[in-house]
């Protein structure tokens, strides 16, 4: 395996995120696959970090003062093995190859922990929604899809959204693949409900992360009832885990966005939430505004100079990290663990660096990696495509309960393979399963 890592550092030595979760799914995986020989001897490793398929395009669109504006954009099919390549599209201006590889990575192994027949891959382009009319952001839509439209479909490739890909972009972009194509069929999930969309779908990353935090707990007999918790960003995976930490009795204290955070030891309840989600989904505002509406909150402006982010030192039970990449360091988690935080569960993915995921090891934190905590929101666009197959829809309680069984049984494959003497290290059960169901599929369907 080690040489196997130098040979991946070697070929792409910039690709710093890509190279950050290759090496965690080594560290956790190395044992069980020296393990079995099968899978070095038929090159497992080593295929399942080449993607099948990397493309890269231009992107060209007009703004509305007329000016041509040219962005890069990306879809990397990682491996098919599980069924058509299903992930995310990233529209954010920090996009690059290596951010795309290390999302694309980690989604075949959360794919596959979700059981539903779906391999991994990830796209976005570096394009930044924020300050863009409607106009502009369709424009984009229509010219990133114009050229994505070619490699994508509903057996082959299925896209969804994920940061600065909401409702609206898979809107524009499901209108242009229809046009392009001239088929109406379910090549996008995430889609809004009177055209395709599942019930549950906007909400399942968030619920999802909730239900695997209260599976973690449960190993402790606790639950949610009374814990405070601390959520960052403030898009759709932070919404929902704040509106499900509600239901299920623990109170909410923060919320941030790139800018600064908001701190409300009042709890942020329902009626705030509800604020939240018309100020960043409809008016897309800054989550600045939300402490001077409310008087019971005060907001922190980051300082980049900062060496942590002062959000993780606010006294807590529980983290649900849900904005971006490496958003906790060392001392971010440390200051989490002296302050009482006994369980992290990852709505983002990869938020933790590998010295944070040190920390809370080192402290037996109850912490799950994004591959299993926030697997429900594809999980749920996994169910999107099945409805959508059957041109049928089920129910918001059907599909809720299909999510509910799903992170329950992610929890109980991460249990099987990370438990050791009472202690269960999620990163890595949820990486040998992940892995198992992948190189076993890969083995069957031989050299390819
Ligand atoms: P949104 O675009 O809805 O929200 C993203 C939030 O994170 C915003 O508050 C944004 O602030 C903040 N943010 C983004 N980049 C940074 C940054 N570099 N530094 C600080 N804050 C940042 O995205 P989602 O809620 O969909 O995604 C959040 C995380 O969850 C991502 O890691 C994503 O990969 C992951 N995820 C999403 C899923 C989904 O179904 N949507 C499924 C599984 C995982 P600002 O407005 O200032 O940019
Ligand atoms: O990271 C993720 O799992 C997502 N952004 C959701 C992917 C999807 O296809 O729903």
């Amino acid at each position: 395996m080690d040489l196997l890592v130098q040979k991946i550092i070697s070929r792409d030595p910039n690709q710093k995120e890509f190279l950050q979760a290759v090496k965690e799914v080594v560290q956790d995986v190395s044992e069980f696959y020296n393990n079995n020989p099968q899978y070095d001897k038929a090159g497992i490793f080593q295929r399942m970090v080449e993607p099948e398929r990397v493309i890269i395009f231009r992107v060209p669109w007009e703004d509305d003062e007329g000016n041509v504006q040219v962005n890069r954009g990306f879809r990397v099919q990682f491996n098919s093995s599980l069924g058509p390549i299903k992930g995310g599209l990233r529209f954010h201006p920090s996009v690059n190859l290596s951010i795309i590889k290390f999302l694309g990575f980690e989604q075949i192994f959360k794919n596959a922990l979700t059981g539903l027949l779906m391999g991994g891959g990830k796209g976005g382009a570096d394009f930044d929604p924020k300050g863009k009319s409607d106009n502009e952001v369709m424009r984009f839509c229509q010219s990133f899809m114009l050229e994505l439209s070619r490699h994508i479909g509903s057996d082959t490739d299925v896209p969804a959204g994920d940061i600065g890909v909401g409702a609206r972009e898979i809107g524009f972009l499901f209108g242009q693949y229809k046009r392009v194509r001239n088929e109406f069929t379910g090549v996008l999930t995430g889609k809004k409900l009177n055209w395709g969309g599942s019930l549950i779908r906007p909400e399942a990353t968030g619920y999802g992360a909730t239900y695997f935090a209260q599976e973690m707990l449960n190993t402790r007999g606790q639950n949610l009832d009374g814990k405070i918790c601390l959520v960052s960003g403030s898009g759709n995976v932070a919404q929902y885990t704040v509106e499900k930490i509600n239901t299920l009795g623990g109170k909410v204290v923060c919320l941030s966005d790139s800018n600064g955070f908001i701190y409300d030891p009042a709890g942020i309840d329902s009626e705030k939430l509800a604020y939240v989600m018309e100020l960043k989904n409809i008016r897309r505002g800054r989550i600045k505004e939300y402490a001077e509406k409310y008087n019971s909150a005060k907001y922190t402006e980051y300082d980049l100079g900062d060496d942590h982010n002062p959000l993780w030192n606010i006294k807590a039970d529980c983290a649900f990290p849900s904005a971006t990449q490496n958003e906790i360091n060392a001392k971010d988690a440390q200051n989490m663990v002296n302050n009482g935080v006994v369980l992290v569960s990852e709505g983002a993915n990869m938020p933790c660096t590998p010295e944070a995921i040190q920390v809370f090891l080192d402290n037996k934190v109850l912490h799950a990696p994004g591959k299993a905590a926030n697997a429900g929101g594809v999980a749920v666009s996994g169910l999107e495509m099945a409805q959508n197959s059957m041109r049928m829809s089920w129910t918001r309680k059907e599909v809720d309960e299909r999510l509910q069984i799903i992170m329950s049984d992610i929890h109980k494959q991460c249990l099987t393979y990370g438990s050791d003497g009472g202690f269960c290290n999620y990163f890595k059960g949820a990486n040998i399963a992940g892995f198992k169901k992948v190189a076993d599929s890969m083995l069957d369907q031989g050299l390819v």
